[in-house]
């Protein structure tokens, strides 16, 4: 083992444990989850998903409608568009808070 790379370990790890600090408290918390997108509702920042079980949430896969964070999510899906994403509980609400079109 050598030292630089021993210290580039080292910083790197320096780099990521305050980052996994912010999410312990739930250990699935960025946790994306796959689904095809069916409708788009953007006056109500709202989106029809066809989704696989959410693990972060317990819920089984089915359709249901979204909340989006932030409106501007809806510009870069289109229905049929097969995505991943992340959905919490915000406030009460089940909302996707973070959305892409799935590679
Ligand atoms: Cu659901």
């Amino acid at each position: 083992m050598n030292i630089l790379k021993t210290s580039l370990i080292a910083s790197l790890l320096a780099l990521t444990l305050p980052v996994l600090a912010q999410t312990t408290n739930s250990a699935s918390a960025n946790a994306m989850t796959m689904g095809s997108v069916v409708k788009i509702n953007t006056e109500q920042q709202k989106v029809t998903v066809k989704h696989e079980a959410i693990t972060n949430l317990d819920m089984p896969g089915m359709t249901m409608v979204f909340r989006v964070k932030d409106a501007a999510m809806l510009t870069a899906v289109k229905p049929g568009n097969d995505i991943q994403f992340r959905a919490e509980k915000v406030d009460g609400a089940i909302t996707i808070t973070h959305l892409e079109v799935a590679k």
